[in-house]
């Protein structure tokens, strides 16, 4: 059932248009002249060598959006007029969604027809969305104590920053600046090293659109120098990033010792899947599986731990079985996969890594467990049973194709479980009795709960973390507020003696 990369592509390959930085709105080189390469997972090799932004770079953007945002129309105009350019701009990202698909499909690995039909199509609805928040965004009148009359301003946080993780290139592009566009921030976007492409096309459109200069600058670079000079920027108001717990220590570290810059911090988790003894054992199965395996278990929220009540517990390990069998990995051109290559090497070699130790610690592997063929960067399908809440495999974010399947007696053990992890970003219950789905998602200390379905994400629908997964959310209006500080305006009533 597996089929390897290098399967005759029914689409065409995108041309690469732009592979040098974008600041105010120009694309230049970088200061220093470097380049990197970025790879396509599929074979390994290089498809384009992209501009190193480092800090001279990050200093140029920022001064650039600086002023665009001090001296430039971009916070001043009104949020309808704001509104109005990013819908255009979602317009134009609409009409490239095939091209903008398939540059996602080749530098980061991710289905082609997913993009085509679900991400691109969805970070246009979500410029949309902000653009309908843009006018709407207004202060309090307050209830004061004295004879004074008080109200609140809702103002944009300035220049913000956003180092973006390459699993969802394009969602995380405009999870964290939708908003900040609504909002009337300006922004450097700092891409991950391994997926530049996209985020310099919607640089491109953007501009097209009509976004003013400076407003939206991208610096393509790796993340110990460009990343780290955004997050320890003098200029820059509030850092925005999503990616490792060690790097998101790191970026707070940087804005304490710089200006005591904003933070928002989306980082890794454990998420765990409740499975109760009346579910519907086909359906859970599914489920379970999509929690894992969706976008190669490249997901921060992904399923990794699934406890499964004893009731049906073996039944469930049979179905798990039989239907990772079925699951398709492949080119992700290729409209039979479910599943493309790892990102790169690295992650490859990290997921193959905690398999073997999973081996070693005693796990028993049900089913995968192997890369699969010779080139790209392709991984099974995998499942561990008898596993150990305090294996590696049960706590560490693996960021891959591998399920922990575990077991479970009671409600209460099922939270214990659940909770036993420093992450909390997700949890999945499924049961038809809502006094367990009630009890259960008011006890896990996670940010999303997902009751009989799993990836239940909307525009609406605010998600991030507890615990080590971070503060701050994206999506949803909790998101626009992010880039919005709160200026109180006071005045006398009457003409009392001040
Ligand atoms: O992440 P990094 P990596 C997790 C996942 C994965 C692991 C390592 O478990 O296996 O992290 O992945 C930039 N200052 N997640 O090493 O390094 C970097 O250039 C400023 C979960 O790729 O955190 C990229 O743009 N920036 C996650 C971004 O940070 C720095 C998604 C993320 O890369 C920097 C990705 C620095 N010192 C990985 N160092 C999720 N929550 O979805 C790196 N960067």
């Amino acid at each position: 059932d597996h089929i390897n990369g290098n399967s005759d592509s029914p689409v065409k390959l995108p041309t690469i248009k732009f592979t040098r930085l974008f600041i105010n709105g120009e694309f230049v080189d970088s200061v220093s002249g470097k380049t990197f390469e970025t790879i396509d997972p599929r074979t390994g090799e290089v498809i384009a060598r992209v501009a190193e932004g480092d800090k001279e770079d990050v200093d140029l953007a920022v001064r650039a959006a600086r002023q665009a945002f001090d001296d430039g129309p971009w916070p001043r105009m009104s949020g309808a007029a704001r509104g109005r350019i990013m819908i255009k701009y979602a317009d134009l990202i609409d009409e490239h969604k095939e091209e903008l698909a398939a540059l996602d499909a080749i530098d980061a690995g991710k289905l082609f027809n997913q993009g085509k039909a679900l991400d691109i199509p969805g970070v246009a609805n979500l410029l949309r969305y902000y653009a309908g928040a843009a006018d709407k965004i207004h202060g309090e009148t307050l209830k004061m104590s004295r004879e004074l009359q008080g109200y609140t301003l809702r103002e944009p946080i300035g220049v913000s920053g956003h180092i973006i993780p390459w699993n969802f290139p394009s969602s995380m592009f405009f999870m964290m600046s939708a908003p900040a566009l609504a909002a009337g921030c300006t922004m450097i976007v700092k891409p991950a090293e391994q997926t530049p492409l996209s985020a310099l096309f919607y640089a491109d459109l953007a501009y097209k659109a009509g976004v003013p200069a400076g407003v939206l600058n991208v610096i393509t670079g790796y993340g110990p120098t460009a990343g780290a000079a955004i997050a320890s920027h003098m200029d820059v108001d509030k850092v925005c990033f999503t990616g490792s717990t060690e790097v998101g220590r790191k970026i707070m570290q940087a804005a304490a010792t710089s200006n005591l810059k904003q933070v928002s911090l989306e980082l890794g988790g454990k998420s765990p899947l409740l499975i109760f003894d009346d579910a519907d054992v086909d359906k859970a199965a599914d489920l379970a599986l999509l929690g894992i395996l969706y976008n190669k278990g490249e997901i921060c929220v992904a399923s990794s731990r699934v406890f499964v009540q004893e009731g049906i517990y073996d039944e469930f390990v049979k179905k798990l079985k039989e239907k990772a069998k079925d699951w398709v990995v492949g080119d992700p051109f290729d409209p039979r996969s479910r599943q493309g290559p790892q990102v790169d090497k690295q992650q490859f070699d990290k997921i193959l890594s905690y398999i073997e130790h999973g081996k070693r610690e005693g796990a028993t592997l049900l089913t995968g467990g192997k890369p699969i063929g010779k080139t790209g960067y392709f991984i099974e399908p995998t499942v561990f049973t008898d596993v150990k809440e305090d294996m590696m495999i049960a706590t560490d974010e693996i960021f891959g194709p591998v399920m922990s399947l575990m077991k479970f007696k009671t409600i209460e053990e099922a939270i214990k479980k659940a909770n036993n992890t420093k992450y909390g970003l997700a949890a999945g219950i499924i049961t038809k009795n809502l006094d367990v789905a009630n009890t259960v998602s008011r006890s896990i200390r996670a940010g999303t709960i997902w009751i009989n379905c799993y990836f239940g994400f909307d525009r609406d629908c605010s998600y991030g973390g507890y615990k080590m997964s971070g503060f701050g959310r994206h999506l949803g209006l909790e998101a626009l507020h992010k880039f919005l500080q709160v200026k109180s305006v006071v005045t006398p009533i009457y003409n009392s003696p001040w």
